[in-house]
C-alpha cells in the first residue's frame, strides 16, 4: 500500500513538470492521453484500488480523487493559459499588416461596359463643347409624344411599342430619349448644346439586337443659322473619335420623324473593313442613328423662337454602338450578368 501512495505522489510531481512545460494545444492534448485516458497512469492506479482492502481503499481513495481532480484543473488552467496566449500572438501578427506584400491571385472588379462606352462618348462631347443633361425613364405622354409633334391621333405612335405604366395615367417608360430635348430646351433655354445618354423602353420581343431595355444617346444643338451641314460635321467628328479612324465616310438618307424637318438617317463608313463584312452586311455602311433639324413646334414647345433660332437633333442606340466597337454580337448580354463577358471590359 505504501508503494501505491508513493506512486501517486510520483505521478502527480510528473505531472505538475509535464503541464508547466507544455507549449501548445499537441503537447496538452499527449498529457491528457498519458494521465488521464483509458490507458493513461491516473486511470490504471485508479484500477488497482479495486485489489484492495476495504480498509486500505478508505485510506488510498481519497488521495487518488484528489490527484484525478488536481489533474483535470491543472490541465484545464494551462490550456486557458495557452488558448490566450494564441490569440495575443494573433492580435500582434495583425498589427503588423505589410500592405506592400504582393497578393497574387486577387480577383479585381471591372468597370460595367455601359460605363466605359458613356466615359468615352462624355469625353468625346465635352470636348465637343456639349453639356451633359439628364431627363426622367418614367415620362409624361406630353413630353414624349405631344412636345415632339406626336399627338395621340399620330401614325407615327405606333412606331414606338410604348410601356404605359398603368391603362387611365398619361404616364409612361420613355420610348427614346428625345423627350429631353423639351425639357433642356425649357431649362436651358438658347442657344443650346446638349447630349443626353440614358435608358428607354419598349414592348418589343427580344433577338440579338433588340432589346425591350435598350439605351440611347440624343444630341441637340441650338444657335442661329443652324443648318444640316452642322449636323453632318458634327456627326462625323464624334463616329471618327469613337472609332479612332480618320475621316470617316458618312452617308445620308432621307427619313422621317415628327419632330425635325427634314428628317435623316445617318449611316458611317464601316470601320472595319473596305470591301463589305459580316457586320455591315456588305454594304461598307452601318446605319446608326436617327436625325434632322429640329421641328419648329418643337422649338415652340421648348419656349424657343423658330424665327430666331433654329437647331439639329439626332439619337442613337448606344448598345448597338458598342456593339459595333467591341464586336459584341448579342446585345442580351449587356443586362445578362454573365461574369466571362462582363470581365472582359
Ligand atoms: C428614335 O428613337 C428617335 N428618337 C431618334 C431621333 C432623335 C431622330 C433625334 C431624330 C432626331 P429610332 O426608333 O429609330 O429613333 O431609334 C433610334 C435608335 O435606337 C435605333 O437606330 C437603334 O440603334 C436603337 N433602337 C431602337 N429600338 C431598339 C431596341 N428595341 N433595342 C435596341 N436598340 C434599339
Amino acid at each position: 500500500m505504501n508503494s501505491l501512495k508513493d506512486e501517486i505522489q510520483k505521478t502527480k510531481t510528473e505531472l505538475e513538470h509535464a503541464i508547466k512545460q507544455a507549449s501548445n494545444e499537441e503537447s496538452l492534448e499527449t498529457i491528457r492521453i498519458t494521465y488521464l485516458g483509458r490507458n493513461g497512469r491516473i486511470t490504471t492506479l485508479m484500477e488497482s484500488l479495486k485489489k484492495l482492502s476495504l480498509e486500505e481503499k478508505r485510506l488510498v481513495g481519497p488521495l487518488l480523487n484528489d490527484l484525478k481532480l488536481c489533474a483535470e484543473s491543472l490541465w484545464c488552467e494551462r490550456g486557458q493559459v495557452l488558448m490566450h496566449e494564441h490569440l495575443c500572438q494573433e492580435a500582434k501578427r495583425q498589427e503588423h499588416f505589410d500592405v506592400t506584400v504582393y497578393r497574387p491571385n486577387t480577383a479585381l472588379g471591372s468597370l460595367h461596359i455601359y460605363t466605359h462606352i458613356i466615359r468615352q462618348i462624355e469625353d468625346i462631347f465635352t470636348s465637343m463643347g456639349y453639356a451633359r443633361a439628364d431627363g426622367p425613364e418614367i415620362e409624361t405622354e406630353y413630353y414624349n409624344f405631344d412636345a415632339l409633334n406626336i399627338p395621340a391621333i399620330h401614325p407615327a405612335r405606333d412606331m414606338y411599342d410604348t410601356i404605359w405604366i398603368s391603362d387611365f395615367s398619361n404616364m409612361l417608360l420613355r420610348t427614346h430619349t428625345s423627350p429631353v430635348q423639351v425639357r433642356a430646351m425649357e431649362e436651358r433655354g438658347a442657344p443650346l448644346a446638349v447630349f443626353v445618354p440614358g435608358r428607354t423602353y419598349r414592348h418589343e420581343a427580344t433577338d440579338a439586337t433588340h432589346d425591350f431595355m435598350f439605351s440611347q444617346v440624343e444630341g441637340l444643338f441650338i444657335d442661329k443659322n443652324v443648318s444640316i451641314a452642322n449636323l453632318i460635321a458634327t456627326s462625323k467628328a464624334f463616329l471618327s473619335a469613337l472609332f479612332e479612324v480618320k475621316d470617316l465616310a458618312i452617308r445620308v438618307r432621307p427619313s422621317y420623324f415628327p419632330f425635325v424637318e427634314p428628317g435623316l438617317e445617318i449611316d458611317f463608313s464601316c470601320p472595319f473593313c473596305t470591301t463589305g463584312c459580316s457586320l455591315c452586311k456588305k454594304s461598307g455602311f452601318i446605319e446608326l442613328m436617327g436625325a434632322g433639324l429640329v421641328h419648329p413646334h418643337v422649338l415652340r414647345c421648348g419656349g424657343i423662337d423658330p424665327d430666331i433660332y433654329s437647331g439639329f437633333a439626332f439619337g442613337f442606340g448606344l448598345e448597338r454602338l458598342a456593339m459595333i466597337k467591341y464586336g459584341i454580337n448579342d446585345i442580351r448580354l449587356f443586362h445578362g450578368n454573365k461574369l466571362s463577358f462582363l470581365e472582359q471590359f
